[in-house]
Formats: structure tokens, sequence, C-alpha cells
């Protein structure tokens, strides 16, 4: 007898023995009260009574055997559909997490637009991810000589799509990929081999450098919150504890040491991925040979694609631009468009109203995947379609608020660029100057400039979305920092394509980092948008580590108190700086904590570098004579 049945009973028995109170309604238990199995039914499902969709949960079977998770919603009576598919390790049923019986409500708001009744909708995990078989490698290269098995994301993508186009009903059997960020990536790579059925592309902010400028590092300098990445992505469903912190302010965690210390302290000095990528500091094979915009010159493909990025992209900054360059450069520029929205980091997928305090006309990535992506894809992906002509470029004017259209924007190689020279008295003019002179400042790693005010909290996601637009007054004054300046302009300054930064500098140590910003000075008061009077807006940042000055791939100490050349280029802007305002370029050795510090002397390599070798250095920006410091532009029309 169950045991409460019986202690029910005996209770009751004895309570009549001792003569007590008379037990009323004495509690009777009927055979339909007592479930003996488990309450979870093998095989239930709930109705999906007034749904406009099916929600499928299918594990779709490689070439090898492993099958991957992928959830699909069709709408109810599909008919010669298209199918949208992103492919993912952040967890393919979290893009339609909600069950609402309209298929709008149901997925992510990134994907309302697309849940129209037209497309069928396809997420799934990669690899080793969430519900997918098989072993996660981080951004997996393509097979050769760094994966030696017969499997990648361009294979899993083709078979997928070869899955999806024989089984799911309802379907015209034609495709386009889209995704953000790694999701980017995982675009990019489908394209190296793409299915026939795979007619349209767009990867947006795809990580394609992670040496060069995208995720990891920017041009030799480690970027640190890649840690707390690596940790979150070192579980099958992403679920690992946040690296603990033991201070509140991001600025004095990661000066506790090395960035390899803190790595080792946290145990992630035994994740396989940080293991490579620490061995690899410099941009050796192991880079170069999973650097997906030399991939897709390579082997360029017919599909037409839109690469996609934000022009203040706070981590994928060079992938898409790049990758467009590259396929221009190869003579496949017809069928692949850029575009640069006034975005961060996969904003596109977000409302995109503003940008911190810069304001835009309307829902810039809403009115983009309304009016332009939605359309592109449509007419690849649908009979009868009207024809959606995207010119070859398409990027925000964000001083003028509105999209400006290219049919011949250029490689930036192809570019004749104009110095804007750093000259005597922290001026800035397109003259020549004349003779040589310096601006030197003491750059300490025991105090780095910050990237952002301090404190600096770990997980606040809005002031990570706009570092990159934080006005730069906060650090002008530091005696780390230089600032030169333009007089006020007469007429507008049009930049198009990436400034670069050239810089003639010495340093009383061996090693040390450059870091440029572009900016437009704000007029002292600005009427249409107060809180933006004397803003120092970065239009262009980026980070030299000055060891690979001359190469990439074998970096070398600097000579110290020798002037030697910092040339490297800025990320790509379409930007006009107004009359009234100035133009200023920022110059520093340090942007902390983005970035790992350098410890100013020659070590084999920076992650692990001793707390001993953290020195004080002098630096000395050239100007004028033959150390001519300038920021080269490449102004409109050159
Ligand atoms: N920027 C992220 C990332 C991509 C690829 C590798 C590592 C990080 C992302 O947003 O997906």
């Amino acid at each position: 007898m169950n045991t409460w049945i019986r202690s029910t009973l005996l209770t009751g028995i004895a309570v009549t023995l001792v003569g007590a109170a008379p037990v009323q309604n004495r509690p009777q238990v009927t055979p339909d009260m007592v479930q003996t199995g488990s309450d979870i039914p093998a095989d239930w499902q709930a109705p999906q009574t007034g749904f406009d969709y099916v929600k499928k949960d299918v594990m779709i079977p490689m070439r090898d055997g492993v099958k991957l998770h992928t959830v699909i919603m069709i709408p109810k009576g599909a008919h010669d559909l298209p199918m949208v598919l992103e492919r993912t390790p952040y967890n393919a049923s979290g893009f339609a997490p909600n069950n609402a019986p309209k298929m709008k409500d149901a997925v992510w708001s990134g994907d309302t637009d697309w849940a129209d009744g037209t497309h069928i909708l396809v997420w799934q995990d990669i690899r080793g991810k969430y519900g997918s078989e098989g072993d996660y490698v981080m951004t997996r290269p393509p097979r050769g000589p760094l994966n030696p098995t017969q499997t990648d994301d361009t294979t899993d993508a083709y078979d997928t799509i070869d899955w999806l186009v024989k089984n799911v009903q309802g379907t015209n059997g034609r495709v386009g990929m889209i995704g953000s960020s790694y999701d980017g990536w995982t675009v990019a790579m489908a394209l190296l081999d793409p299915h026939p059925a795979l007619k349209v592309a767009a990867p947006e902010s795809p990580m394609v450098d992670g040496w060069m400028g995208d995720d990891w590092f920017h041009y030799g300098a480690f970027r640190t919150g890649n840690l707390d990445y690596y940790v979150g992505q070192m579980t099958e469903a992403g679920s690992a504890p946040a690296m603990p912190r033991d201070t509140y302010d991001e600025y004095e965690y990661w000066l506790e040491g090395s960035v390899g210390d803190i790595a080792k302290k946290h145990g992630v000095d035994k994740l396989p991925f940080w293991q490579r990528l620490t061995a690899h500091p410099a941009y050796d094979a192991f880079w170069q040979l999973q650097a997906v915009d030399k991939m897709v010159a390579d082997k360029p493909s017919s599909v037409p694609t839109i690469w996609l990025q934000g022009f203040w992209d706070q981590e994928d900054i060079y992938g898409a631009v790049h990758s467009w360059e590259a396929l221009e450069k190869a003579g496949h520029g017809a069928n692949n468009h850029l575009v640069i929205g006034p975005w961060w980091h996969s904003q596109i997928n977000r409302s995109a109203w503003n940008l911190g305090p810069l304001k835009w006309n309307g829902d810039t990535a809403a009115n983009f995947r309304q009016d332009e992506l939605i359309p592109f894809f449509d007419q690849y992906l649908k009979d009868g379609a009207p024809t959606h002509k995207m010119p070859s470029a398409m990027i925000y004017n964000s001083a003028e608020n509105h999209w400006d259209s290219f049919a011949d924007w250029k490689a930036n190689e192809d570019r004749t660029l104009t110095p804007l020279y750093l000259q005597a008295d922290k001026r800035l003019a397109f003259d020549a100057p004349g003779v040589g002179g310096e601006d030197s400042y003491v750059s300490d790693p025991a105090k780095p400039v910050p990237y952002i005010q301090r404190p600096i909290t770990s997980g606040d996601e809005d002031r990570w979305r706009t570092w990159l637009v934080q006005d730069q007054r906060f650090v002008a004054d530091r005696q780390d920092v230089v600032s030169y300046t333009t007089p006020v302009l007469d007429k507008t300054v049009t930049i198009h394509g990436a400034p670069v930064a050239d810089i003639f500098a010495k340093t009383t140590g061996t090693d040390s980092d450059f870091v440029v910003k572009l900016i437009d000075v704000y007029p002292a008061t600005n009427p249409e948008n107060p809180e933006m009077g004397g803003y120092q807006l970065p239009i262009a940042m980026d980070i030299l580590r000055g060891r690979y000055r001359n190469s990439f791939s074998d970096p070398s100490p600097i000579p110290a108190g020798t002037v030697q050349e910092y040339k490297f280029r800025l990320p790509t802007v379409n930007y006009e700086v107004k009359p009234g305002h100035r133009i200023m370029v920022q110059i520093q050795s340090s942007l902390f904590p983005v970035y790992d510090r350098n410890p100013q002397k020659y070590v084999k390599n920076i992650f692990f570098a001793k707390p001993g070798d953290y020195q004080k250095a002098t630096v000395s920006i050239e100007h004028g004579g033959t150390g001519k410091s300038a920021v080269l532009l490449p102004l409109a029309g050159g």
C-alpha cells in the first residue's frame, strides 16, 4: 500500500481509539488519485491550435555520420517557399524561444522581419554545440593543414542545405544564409564551396581575421575580454560560470599581471584553443591559413553576397570590408556588395535609432532589413520577386544622416591618400610641416590609458557597445596622450575609405604600442543635440603592437631611442567633417583593458611577461623634418 494512504488510515484508527474529536470528512483515496509511473509521457505534444507555423526539431546527418541539431519553422500551408538558414554556436533553439501561436512572436526580435509567412526559417547548432553531436573547434579552420578531418563548416553547411532541400516540405529548394559575428563567419565558410541551392548570402559583422582586426587581436595587441568569451564557449551549452572578479573595476582586475597569469589563475590555460592562441602571438601560418578574406578571394563563389558591418563595430570591424575588398581585387566585385551601417556590432539585427549620443534618421537597422536586405534576398529566392538592385557599396553617412550609394567604392589600395600632418604646437594641417620637432610622454604600464571612463564594470553591455563613440575628452588632457588639432574648418572634409596612420616615433623601451585616433571635434555648442557640444567623436581608431612594425609574422625589438615608422590602416569610413568642426589626431601607447598591456620591454611572448618586464618608457612622436608623422586620408574623389 502507498505509504501516504497507510499512514492516513492508521492515524484515523488511532484518533478513533483514544476517543478524541470525531474525524469528519475523512479523505477518501480513489485509484485515479494515484500515479504509479512517471508523470512525463513518452510522446506528448501540445496541440498547436491557431498556430500559423509548424516547428520541427531535427537531427541532420553530415557526411561523417555526425548529426546536427536543427530547428525549422515552416509557415502553415507552405508552398514553394525559400529557406533562410543561420548556423550558430549560440543555441539554435534560442532563436525561436517563444511558444507563441504567431511565427513573428515566436522568433527572436532579429528575425521578426523574416517571419512574414513567406520564408521557412532554419537555425542549426554547429558541431559540438548545444543539441549537435561532434567535437566543437573554435572557428574551425578549413580542411587542410590546420584541420586534418574530412569536415569543416563548409561541408557542414553543404550537407545541411542538401538535406534541407530534399526533406523540408513546402520549400522551393532555394536557400539564403544570414548570421552575424560567429554566425557571419559560418556564412562566409559556406561560400567556400557553396551548395548549388545556396542562392544568396549575407555575412553580417563576420569574424574574418582574428589576428588582424577582428575579435582576438588588432595588429597583434590582444583583446582581454576574449578570456571571458572562451570560458563561456568551453562547455557544450555555453553555460560555464563567468570568471570570478575580485575587483569592481575591470581596470584594476587586468592590472593584476600578464594575461597569461590571469588566464592561469582561472584555469583558462588548460583550454586547448587558449593554448593554440598563446603559442601563436604573431601572424604566422596558424592565423594566415584561417584568414577568411584570403580564402574567399582564392575560391570566389558566384553566390550574390552582401558583406555587412557596423561603422563603429566594437568586435568585428575588420572582416566584412576586407573580404569585400579581397573579392573586388580578385575581380569578383560584380556579385559582392559592401554595406556599412552606423551600428555597433550586430546591431543590424536590433533596432538602431541611435548609437550612444548619435541620433539617426529613423531605425536604420530595421529600415535596412526591410527595404534592402530582404528584397535583395527575395529576388534570388522567390520566383517572380521584383529585381532589387544593390549598389557596389552602401555606406551610412553619419555626418549627414543618410545612406550613400557608391557604384565605384574602391579597395583602399587603389585610393590616393592625402597626408594630414602632425605639426609643431600640437597643430594638424595638410601643409607640409616645417623643421622637425617632437612631443614626448611617459607611458607607464602601471597606469595605462583607459578605453572608457572608470570604473569599468564587467558585463556592462551598453558601455561595451558604445565605447568606439565615447567622447575622448576624458583622456585628452592626460600627460600620456598627445592631441593634434586643425583650426576650425571652413569647408567640409570628406573621407571615403580607410585612413592610414603613418607615425614616426622613438621610445626609450624596446617595444611599444601605438594607438591612433582620428577624431571629429564638434563646435563648443551644438543646438540640435546639445550633449554633442565640444564632443570629441572618434571616426576611426586602431592599435599597432610596435614589434610588428616591419612584419606581422616576424616581430622584432624596437631599437631604443631610434626613430621608427609605425604605419597601419585604420577602419574604413564614409564621413564628412563639417565646417565649424575641427579634426583631431590623438596618439597614446595603451588602450586598456580592452587591449592587454605592452610591457614596453621586448619579451618573446607578451602573454607570459613577468612583473619585472613591465617598465615605463618615454615615447616621442616626431613631426616635421625626417619624421613627418601624419594620418593619410582617402579624401573623396581620390
Ligand atoms: N564577436 C563574437 C565572436 C565571433 C567569433 C569568434 C569569437 C567571438 C561574436 O559576437 O560572435
